[in-house]
């Protein structure tokens, strides 16, 4: 069985996670609130090496000074006494109805520029904590209703949110990358920058696209139908991998938030099997925090809460176990190498051949044999199947 998770493995969780009262659409909440400091020391004590914030989860909004430096100095209390550090803080704008309309995109100026300094001023705290990546959900930018939004101005106004705040990141040397977190819908109607592809397009059009990344979430792709595995592999491929929020979701739903596998086992092992050992050359594709953002249910009391944060970090464990024996299995690679899923690596075209040795190639085209390409098959069943008989554990 796989081994307790260690700081190593580098896990976090969000506070609002193991934090979160379960109050939904329909219900009040069924937990009390937890104290920060609490999640620290329970999160240490389970195996995890670094904790993530929204602004309001440390500080309540609206505190004033001599109360938010009480809030944080005694969570700062609890990192230095576990050792616990913080790789990621983000910034809520989305609970207090100010921001009903959006923080960045608001139809309401005032209400934009409220946004960026209450962002400018968490950066700094993110800054002093040693945060290395600053996390944007805009969960509320966007729209219910068509004509109520113009998306176009929206998107000139995230943009020139965006590059402002990266712009104050580098004047004030806080040294912090941005992360945009894609979601389609929840809590708005449509929210804008809904799947990674994209977020990937519009960070192309920034001033600091370089410093501007993505966060992508398994449940809010799947939630569009969209296979979370693929995604991350196209973050990679642009380099904009900047850090990830993994849970369970099953199929085009509300946002569930389960447990890391609790969702599509399947291509839950073939995300962990790509970041692990999708580098070009072998070894692990993505290095930052294996980041947990998830929602204990609503059924859960403190005991389940935990239990449910240390399933997060033991499905981890187990499918990366198990994607190292699919790995070693020799079958496996016989069945890798049958399905030519290598020799997709090798360039279509030869090195320095030029159009007219390409048409002068007669086997290529001329001379190719398509009908009997055709019928062959690539085998793709079979090795899924040895994929899915490792998950299960049957070989
Ligand atoms: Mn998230």
């Amino acid at each position: 069985m796989a081994a307790e998770p260690t700081r190593a493995d580098k896990f976090s969780f969000g506070l609002w996670t193991v934090g979160w009262q379960a109050r939904d659409p329909f219900g009040d909440a069924t937990r009390p609130p937890l104290d920060p400091a609490e999640s620290v020391h329970k999160l240490a004590e389970l195996g995890a090496y670094g904790v993530t914030f929204h602004d309001d989860d440390v500080i309540p909004f609206g505190a004033d000074d001599s109360s938010r430096a009480e809030h944080i100095s005694r969570f700062r209390k609890a990192l230095d006494e576990t050792g616990i550090v913080v790789p990621m803080v983000t910034t809520n704008l989305f609970t207090h109805p100010v921001f009903k309309d959006g923080g960045f995109t608001s139809n309401d100026r005032d209400v934009r520029r409220f946004a960026l300094r209450k962002v400018m001023r968490n950066m700094e705290l993110a800054a002093e904590l040693g945060a290395q990546t600053y996390v944007m959900w805009g969960g509320r930018e966007g729209s219910e209703y068509d004509l109520a939004k113009d998306v176009q101005a929206a998107l000139d106004r995230y943009r020139e949110g965006v590059d402002f705040l990266a712009q104050y990141s580098i004047d004030r040397g806080f040294g912090l990358r941005f992360a945009l977190e894609p979601k389609p819908n929840e809590p708005r109607g449509d929210i804008l920058l809904p799947t990674v592809g994209h977020a990937l397009a519009f960070i192309s059009s920034l001033d600091h696209h370089e410093l501007v990344g993505l966060n992508p979430e398994v449940g809010h792709e799947q939630m569009a139908g969209l296979n979370y595995a693929h995604g991350i592999a196209q973050a990679l491929w642009h380099g904009k991998l900047f850090h990830l929020d993994l849970n369970g979701q099953r199929g085009i739903k509300y946002d569930q938030d389960l447990v890391f596998g609790h969702g599509d086992l399947i291509n839950a092992f073939a995300l962990v099997d790509l970041i692990e050992h999708g580098a070009p050359g072998g070894g692990p594709a993505y290095e930052g925090p294996r980041h947990f953002d998830y929602k204990p249910s609503r059924t859960e009391d403190f005991d389940g809460v935990w239990a449910s944060a240390a399933a997060n970090m033991r499905m981890y464990l187990l499918l990366k176990e198990r994607a190292q024996a699919f790995r070693a299995d020799p079958e496996v690679q016989e069945a890798l190498a049958a399905s030519k899923v290598g020799e997709l690596r090798e360039s279509t075209l030869g090195a320095g051949e030029t159009s007219a040795d390409f048409l002068a190639d007669r086997g290529s085209y001329e001379d190719y044999d398509a009908e009997g390409a055709g019928a062959k098959g690539f085998g793709f069943v079979r090795l899924n199947q040895l994929a899915v008989e490792h998950v299960l554990g049957a070989r």
